[in-house]
């Protein structure tokens, strides 16, 4: 074999060799098997002197090149078998990477603060469905197919006669069917309707819906829970005002409207130059919606309100256009 290649066939096996070495004993072997006194190394390194002087120039550079590399290669192995860090390729001075984390969306964490609010007053969390028959989204609550009403509510239809849940109301009877009376339970979730967009309309909005059924139950307890809502979630006396609103699923009927904390009640495009937001519906549930829910109307009252979730959220951080929030925009989103 001419050298060249001999020492290139002994570094490749010393490669092997030092690759699956896991002691100080079998690496101090190794050691001494290529560069110790009778080693294949020295042999070469020995053997230089008997060659020709062009020769002796081009095999010693190569031979000493590979004796270096072993001592190198020994060295660092040293260090992983005793347990050592190899300081080349960790450079435990760089800084790291950062990694980006991401936060709750600002309706998700208004909807989680509401949530606790309810909780601490003895309310169920409950999810209902998006896609929703016409029964629940409609007929349980009183609205016929011929009911006016419908047109208040711009449905997406789908081909199969459900609907996308044009509001969270659809749970009241869904709830009043699964756990009777008495009840208290809230429902947040995303709502779909199809409509002209504008500074505080979007066609895929958040609501929370709340019902309590019982005995006794009167608008005093209801108007109580909305006060509870409000200083909950502002930390703050807001003006607010109550005026009839028709719903066909309620007896009587409210909006509740909130000053525009946009513009101080001075009047912008959130609240149409009015100084107000309407902010929920509510009202006494209908005796029909009780029976539709296998309620018994004699004995069981109850109340019902619809929480525009998004304009609660647009009015915490006076968020000046709804479209924003789903936006999808990162640099809207890193603001909260
Ligand atoms: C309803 O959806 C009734 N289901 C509320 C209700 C529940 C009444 C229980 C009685 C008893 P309304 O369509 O008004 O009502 O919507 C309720 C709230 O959702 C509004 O006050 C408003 O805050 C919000 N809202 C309505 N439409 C939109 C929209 N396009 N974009 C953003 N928020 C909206």
């Amino acid at each position: 074999m001419d050298l060249t290649k001999e020492i290139n066939k002994i570094k490749e096996d010393f490669l092997a060799e030092v690759n699956i070495v896991k002691t100080s004993k079998a690496l101090a072997d190794l050691e001494v098997k290529y560069l110790g006194r009778k080693g294949e190394m020295t042999r070469i390194l020995r053997d230089l002197k008997n060659l020709a002087a062009n020769e002796k120039q081009k095999i010693g550079s190569l031979a000493n090149q590979v004796k270096n590399e072993i001592l190198s290669e020994i060295k660092k192995v040293t260090a992983v078998v005793k347990g050592e860090t190899i300081e080349e390729d960790v450079d435990i001075s760089r800084p790291g990477h950062k990694i980006e984390v991401g936060h709750l969306h600002p309706s998700t964490q208004v909807q989680y603060e509401l949530e606790e609010i309810f909780k601490s007053m003895g309310f169920m969390v409950l999810e209902g469905p998006e896609i929703e028959s016409d029964y629940y989204n409609f007929e349980s609550l009183n609205i016929p197919t011929y009911h006016p009403a419908r047109d208040a509510q711009d449905t997406f239809y789908l081909e199969d006669g459900n609907v996308l849940r044009t509001h969270t109301s659809n749970m009241q009877v869904r709830t009043m069917q699964k756990y009777g009376a008495p009840v208290r339970a809230v429902f947040p979730g995303r709502v779909f309707r199809y409509e002209a967009t504008d500074a505080s309309h979007e066609t895929t909005f958040y609501q929370l819906e709340g019902l309590m059924v019982g005995e006794d139950i009167n608008i005093g307890n209801l108007v109580a829970t909305m006060k509870e809502i409000f200083s909950g979630i502002f930390n703050k006396e807001v003006k607010v005002r109550l005026r009839p609103g028709y719903f066909p699923f309620v007896e009587p009927g409210f909006e509740l409207d909130v000053e525009c904390l946009v513009c101080g009640g001075k009047g912008c495009p959130v609240c149409k130059k009015t100084g107000w937001v309407e902010m929920i519906g509510c009202g006494m549930v209908h005796p029909e919606v009780l029976k539709f829910g296998k309620v018994d109307p004699k004995k069981y009252t109850g109340f019902a309100f619809g929480l525009g979730m998004t304009r609660l959220v647009m009015l915490k951080h006076e968020i000046d256009d709804i479209r924003l929030l789903l936006s999808g925009d990162l640099r809207f989103l890193k603001q909260f």
